[in-house]
Order: structure tokens, then C-alpha cells, then sequence
């Protein structure tokens, strides 16, 4: 969950927005992405023309061979693109959350974080095996901000969603008739899968939409459940750019007034994975997708109530 005080990324009408999602380290694929794009040399400078944005849907940390140095990469990006009258929105997705409620010591986010590849990001760090293999969170903890002491302030800056003319752009989708308030707050919008996408529930037309619809959101671009290349769904209204079962990461161009179906896209291969995600069991993953949203809201609540901002 963003840090309270973040606010959703609002991205003007008229701006071309590239998207990419659940990019797991994989610093080189999206160098390689961003300078085929024009938007950066390569490297860690943004060049990219005056009115276009960069949207990152989150999971930017985990299984790849590089966490951390994708994560500053970004950060980078995004510190320089309004000098050039760009923008660099970069929203949190559940590993994040795995990162940030884990290391901050819940213990079943923790469990989430070392099943889940968060070994890459530990590594990513400068962590050796032995310093996570059956240590605690604590431990853990304290040789993260040892080692990268920017890593966890970072992740608290990740926005919760954007938005871009009628289009959502978020981590796991929206959620049945959920408030925007709601919406904004919750880690619901980070795990939710087929309740969505795969929702006999026209978007954004039926009832349970209404309060997208009602903002004026019509059309979603999101990630989070791997596809094999960039999938629509709700008759075109949604694109998944989570295409980790092609092995590939992807970059779409969008431009104003084009269907999400006209959509560009730019591909690179991804690199194997740095930590193999732990043998969990297709029951166990439903059973977490359906607890850690209440989980990670009840552990936001607390760190808020006991501070002005849980950094
Ligand atoms: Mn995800």
C-alpha cells in the first residue's frame, strides 16, 4: 500500500503513454525497452519528447537479476522526466507490498516475500543466502538498510494507480463495487485476478462498475496474472502487459484517442530469473490471494495509527 500521503499519478489527456508492468528486475530488458522507445539513452538519462509519460504498473522487485538497481533506475527516470515536460509514474503492486510489509516484520507477508522470489531482491542488495536462509525479518531488515538504505524509502513512494483520460492504469485491476476511496487505500486493487478480468460482469457497464464508470473510468491497462502477450478483455477495454509466461517484457504505446487494441508494442527477452519462486501449492496461492489484502490493510492501519507516516 502507498504510503498514505501518495497520491494517484494523474496523466494529462494529450500525453503519449508508454505502459509496462510486472518488470521483476529485469533492468536490462527495459533499458533496452525505454531506448527503442526514445525515452531514455539506455542507460540512466531521460531524453524522451516533451508530453510523454512512463508508466510502470508495478512489481518492479523480485524473481529477476536486479531489484534494486531497476528500482533506482526508475526512481532516476522519474526525478528528471518533468524537467522535460515528462512524467515517470511508477505504482505499486503486490510484491512491493512484499517487500515493505515483509522486511517491516508481518510474518505472513514475510512468508508471501521468501516464497515469491524476494531472494532476488535481498541478493539485489548485496545479501548473501545465508544472510536470509533462516533468518528473521529483523535480521534481514537491518542488512537491507545497511546495504541500500534507499530501498524501502523508495518503495513507500510508488503510487497507488493513474489515471490517463478514461483509462485506469493499476496494478491488479478494480475491484467489484468498491468505492474510489476504498479503492485507493486498499491492497484489493493489488491482488485481484479473475474477479476482473475474467469477470462475466461487462467493464464498464455493469452494475458492479459503477463507481469507475461513474469517474469517468472506461477502459483499464493492468498486469499482475502472467499471460503469454499482451491479452484484451471486457471487449477491448482492458490490456494485461503482464508477459511473463512469454518470458518477454513488454512495453505498450498508447496514444490519445486509439483503442487499448491499437496499441504498439515493443518486446525484449527476459532474463532467468536470480531466485526461483518456493514450490508453493496452486490451493496455498488462492488461499493467500484471498487473505493478504485484509492482511496488508490491517498492517498499513496500524503502522498509521502508531505514526504520522509509516516512513
Ligand atoms: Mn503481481
Amino acid at each position: 500500500m502507498a504510503a498514505p500521503h501518495i497520491r494517484p499519478t494523474v496523466i494529462p489527456d494529450s500525453f503519449t503513454v508508454f505502459a509496462a508492468s510486472d518488470i521483476h528486475g529485469q533492468l536490462g530488458a527495459v533499458d533496452r525497452l525505454l531506448a527503442r522507445a526514445g525515452l531514455s539513452d539506455g542507460a540512466d538519462r531521460w531524453v524522451a519528447p516533451a508530453g510523454t509519460a512512463l508508466v510502470v504498473t508495478g512489481d518492479v522487485v523480485d524473481r529477476g537479476p536486479d531489484s534494486l538497481g531497476l528500482v533506482r533506475r526508475l526512481a532516476s527516470l522519474r526525478a528528471q522526466a518533468p524537467a522535460r515536460g515528462g512524467i515517470v509514474a511508477i505504482l505499486e503492486g503486490n510484491h512491493e507490498i512484499q517487500v515493505l510489509g515483509g522486511l517491516g516484520g508481518q510474518p505472513e507477508i514475510f512468508g508471501a516475500l521468501m516464497a515469491f522470489g524476494g531472494g532476488a531482491t535481498l541478493r539485489s542488495a548485496g545479501l548473501r543466502p545465508d544472510e536470509w536462509e533462516g533468518r528473521s525479518s529483523a535480521e534481514i531488515s537491518a542488512r537491507v538498510g545497511d546495504l541500500a538504505p534507499d530501498l524501502v524509502p523508495t518503495l513507500w513512494t510508488f503510487a497507488p494507480y493513474a489515471r490517463w483520460g478514461d483509462v485506469l492504469l493499476v496494478h491488479g485491476g478494480p475491484v467489484p463495487f468498491e468505492d474510489l476511496d476504498r479503492f485507493e487505500r486498499s491492497a484489493d486493487r493489488l491482488w485481484i485476478r479473475d474477479a476482473f478480468y475474467a469477470s462475466t460482469e461487462r467493464f464498464p457497464e455493469a452494475a458492479c462498475w459503477a463507481p469507475y464508470r461513474e469517474a469517468g473510468i472506461r477502459r483499464v491497462v493492468f498486469g499482475h496474472t502472467p499471460v503469454e502477450r499482451p491479452t484484451l478483455s471486457h471487449d477491448g477495454n482492458a490490456l494485461n502487459l503482464d508477459t511473463w509466461r512469454g518470458h518477454h517484457v513488454t512495453l505498450a504505446r498508447l496514444e490519445p484517442g486509439v483503442e487499448l487494441r491499437d496499441a504498439s508494442f515493443l518486446v525484449e527477452p527476459a532474463e532467468p530469473r536470480a531466485i526461483a519462486d518456493a514450490p508453493v501449492p496452486p490451493e496455498e496461492v488462492r488461499r493467500l490471494d484471498a487473505t493478504l489484502p485484509a492482511i496488508v490493510d490491517a498492517w498499513i492501519a496500524g503502522l498509521t495509527a502508531r505514526a504520522p507516516g509509516p516512513r
